[in-house]
């Protein structure tokens, strides 16, 4: 890809949280730096390992492969590689690859001078596959309760796991995080939407500005939020949303065993019915 005019402008020194200058530089259009190289070691190795197991299965068909954690026996220990192992070494490797690419996000983002607020973003994302693979396996005792790396197979394991609870949708974290994702789609459509069609008006008619965005939110529901505060709006539903999903998932287990029907019995054991 060629150089844009103006990212020549942009690809300045320093910013680096490590390594200081020696991969201060860019190959193509990006950005190396350290974690741009620890990345791509962990992205390298874990993908080598995913090959490496799907090498002892009997199928190469993207759909189905398949690496497993590790059997409820092994607990919290290492298991044999063929065990579960292969599973433990991609974990890690997914957990060394998303956060030096977070990392790397930081030193961009120092580099221009702006603000962290996108890898921190990414790091809500982290923090839920965090949830998934490390704290809820810790809390309850073994690596075999992470999901399987397997496109149909950790569908497999959502289907799986929430039938556990009998009825995943009674379960109230994931209320909110469902409602909060929908929310985050719809307040996106509505400013996708809202920008088009202020900067894409009707032939002839000039193109207007943040004013009338807010004289239409005004005249259709009394107050406008504002050209910058949709977009924390959006950061926060969005950020949330995954947040509760996190929440939804580890309290399935190590803090209620039963199902989430059942959970709603307090309300029948409220003291206001006898
Ligand atoms: C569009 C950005 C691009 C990213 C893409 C994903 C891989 C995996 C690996 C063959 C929005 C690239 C995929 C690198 C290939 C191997 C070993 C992001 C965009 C295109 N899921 N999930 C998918 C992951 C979990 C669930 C699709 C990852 C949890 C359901 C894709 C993780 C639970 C459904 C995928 C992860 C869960 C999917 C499309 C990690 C609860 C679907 C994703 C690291 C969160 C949908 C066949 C997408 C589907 C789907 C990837 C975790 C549930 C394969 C990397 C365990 C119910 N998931 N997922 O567009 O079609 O994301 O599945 O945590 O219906 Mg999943
Ligand atoms: C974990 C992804 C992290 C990704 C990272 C980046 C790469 C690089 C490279 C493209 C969290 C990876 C990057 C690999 C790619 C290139 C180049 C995101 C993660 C770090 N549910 N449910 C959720 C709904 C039911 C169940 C969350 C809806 C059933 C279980 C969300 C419905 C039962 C779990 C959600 C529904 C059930 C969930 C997922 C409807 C099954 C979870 C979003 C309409 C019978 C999971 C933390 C998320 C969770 C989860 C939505 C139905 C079970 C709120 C809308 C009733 C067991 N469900 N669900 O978490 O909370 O994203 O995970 O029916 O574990 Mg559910
Ligand atoms: C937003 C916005 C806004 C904009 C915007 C955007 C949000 C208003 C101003 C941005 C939005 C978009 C562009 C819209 C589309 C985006 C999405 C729908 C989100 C999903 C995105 C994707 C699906 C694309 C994903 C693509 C990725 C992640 C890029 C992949 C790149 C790499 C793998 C390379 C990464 C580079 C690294 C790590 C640095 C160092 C590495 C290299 C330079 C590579 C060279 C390698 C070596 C030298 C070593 C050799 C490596 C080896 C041997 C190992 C390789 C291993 C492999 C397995 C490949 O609000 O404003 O507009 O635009």
């Amino acid at each position: 890809m060629s150089m844009l005019s103006f990212e020549k402008k942009y690809r300045v020194r320093g910013g680096t949280l490590l390594g200081g200058d020696l991969f201060d530089f860019w190959v193509g259009p990006f950005y190396v730096g350290f974690f741009g190289v620890l990345t791509v070691f962990f992205t390298f190795v874990g993908t080598a390992m995913i090959l490496y197991g799907t090498s002892l299965t009997n199928t190469w068909n993207i759909w189905q492969i398949n690496i497993a954690p590790p059997d409820l026996k092994y607990g919290l220990g290492l298991a044999p590689l063929k065990e579960g192992g292969i599973w433990q070494v991609v974990t890690v490797c997914a957990l060394g690859a998303f956060g030096s690419w977070a990392l790397r996000e930081v030193e961009i983002a120092r580099k221009l001078g702006m603000g962290l607020h996108v890898p921190f973003a990414f790091s809500v994302a982290i923090f839920a596959y965090f949830t998934l693979v490390v704290i809820r396996p810790v809390l309850l005792g073994a690596w075999g309760h992470g999901f399987p790396y397997g496109i149909i197979s950790h569908l497999d394991w959502v289907s799986n796991v929430g039938y556990q609870y009998l009825h995943f949708h009674y379960n109230p974290a994931h209320m909110i995080a469902v409602s909060l994702f929908f929310t985050t789609t719809f307040a996106l459509a509505l400013h996708g939407a809202l920008v088009l069609s202020a900067t894409n008006p009707m032939k002839g008619e000039p193109v207007k500005t943040a004013e009338h965005e807010n004289s239409f939110f005004r005249d259709t529901l009394g107050y406008s939020i504002g050209t910058l505060g949709i977009h924390r709006l959006g950061l926060f539903l969005a950020i949330s949303a995954v947040f509760f999903s996190a929440v939804c998932i580890v309290i399935s287990g190590p803090f209620w065993t039963r199902g989430w029907p059942e959970w709603w019995n307090w309300w029948l054991r409220l003291p206001i019915w006898s």
